[in-house]
């Protein structure tokens, strides 16, 4: 019996560096979605120079990942990109919104971290649209419907003022972004104290749109990284609706204790399914990508019945 609100896959780590058909160091920090009837997943991968880039792989159920033998996204060699994805790219996003696949990724370079916005219709051609911030943001997720004909994210700009928190933003053709509001503070005392960020892009739900986050607390022994949930209203994802007050995952299995970054588990990504389920996907400790399944009514529960205030 467990009261575990995510269910482990049992054959976790489902992808790891032994997995990669090139030369990589870790496995981690993945979007997923569906393409057809593929999983289609992206995922971060450090090379030996501590730089990350971005591979792909494929699956029939969502469980047993098969990688393509190059990577997806390098850094730009040229072109407007190429000064701000010299120092690699990391922790890719993707969004259905109509026939498009949005990807959005982290660009880091000499002069900061800033987000770049790329975009497919097969997995197999990638064109960069956009570097959609200045520096320095992460995590940056893309609603897959529009609000009033904008599209709108979610980010987490860096500050050293507020704790690092959650922003929406909207844009009328995925270049021009604007009219940002702060939706999410991390809660005093808390386990996302120190800072939180946008994990998976969000997921329509009838309660609204569901958004699975991760907060970090600081210890003795470094950062903990676990992931939450939080509903935003239908309509105006603006409004918070309600925040669940404890976290849904947090790191347990060794893989996710031990690695390349002790004690993190991360998403970047999470497939509804038409059962009600939903598979998230996350980094364990900055190394290997793991997957559960948890049902949505639940989590949309921990939110309206256990909340807290949201900033
Ligand atoms: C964050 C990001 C993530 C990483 C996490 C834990 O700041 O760099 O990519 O998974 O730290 O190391």
């Amino acid at each position: 019996m467990t009261d575990e609100l995510v269910r482990r896959y049992s054959g976790n780590p489902i992808l790891t560096k032994a997995d990669i058909p090139y030369p990589v160091e870790t496995v981690h920090n993945a979007a997923v979605v569906k393409h057809g009837d593929e999983y289609i997943m992206l995922f971060r991968s450090h090379l030996r120079t501590g730089r990350s880039i971005i591979g792909l792989a494929r699956s029939r159920d969502g469980f047993k990942f098969v990688a393509d033998p190059k990577p997806f996204v390098t850094p730009a060699r040229d072109g407007p990109f190429a000064e701000y994805e010299a120092f690699g790219v990391e922790d890719p996003r993707v969004t259905k919104v109509d026939d498009d696949y949005l990807i959005t990724y982290s660009a880091y370079s000499r002069n900061g971290v800033r987000i770049a916005l790329a975009k497919t219709s097969d997995f197999v051609q990638l064109e960069r649209v956009s570097l959609i911030t200045q520096a320095d943001y992460r995590n940056t997720v893309i609603f897959p419907e529009k609000f009033n004909g904008l599209y709108a994210r979610l980010d987490r700009p860096h500050s050293e003022i507020s704790p690092w928190s959650i922003w929406i933003t909207y844009s009328p053709d995925l270049v021009f972004w604007g009219e940002s509001q702060l939706v999410m503070k991390p809660e005093p005392y808390h386990w996302d104290e120190m800072k939180i960020g946008p994990g998976a892009p969000p997921i329509k739900t009838e309660g609204g749109w569901l958004s699975i986050y991760h907060g970090v607390f600081e210890t003795m022994d470094g950062s903990v990284y676990r992931l939450g949930v939080a509903l935003h209203a239908l309509t105006d994802p603006a409004k918070m609706i309600g925040v669940g007050d404890s976290w849904i995952l947090q790191p347990e299995a060794p893989w996710e204790v031990t690695g390349y970054v002790h004690n993190v588990v991360f998403t970047c990504g999470a497939v509804p399914e038409p059962d009600g389920t939903v598979k998230i996907y996350w980094g364990g400790a900055d190394t290997v990508m793991c997957v559960g399944e948890a049902n949505l009514t639940d989590l949309v529960d921990l939110c309206l019945q256990h909340a807290r205030p949201a900033k």
